[in-house]
């Protein structure tokens, strides 16, 4: 799979609010109530995440999980990001 153009992930950032392109990732901070909240986003999202097979770079400090997507492989974004992106962002949606 090859890797985004700059203006085709312009184009993808359209329909994802709060991500952006930081270098060959796209990135997002997500903000939870709470340490415990925020754990409990990331235990949802590990199902989904393996069943793509596709992974994201996390960190977490307290309410906050700071997420990067980037596909390892081509050293850029691909679909499969975006594509992770939006599971993402439905399962931040019903935290
Ligand atoms: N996740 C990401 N973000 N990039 C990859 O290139 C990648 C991955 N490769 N998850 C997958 C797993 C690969 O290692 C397996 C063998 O498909």
């Amino acid at each position: 799979m090859t890797s985004y153009t700059d203006a085709q992930i312009e184009e993808a950032l359209k329909g994802l609010p709060g991500w952006s392109q930081e270098g060959e990732a796209l990135v997002k901070s997500f903000e939870f109530a709470d340490f415990t909240a925020a754990i409990a986003f990331v235990g949802r999202a590990a199902g989904p995440i393996d069943e793509m097979d596709h992974h994201p770079e996390w960190t977490n400090v307290y309410n906050r999980v700071d997420i990067r997507l980037s596909s390892h492989d081509v050293g850029g974004v691909t679909d499969r990001d975006v594509q992770l992106a939006r599971v993402l962002e439905r399962v931040a949606e019903a935290s």
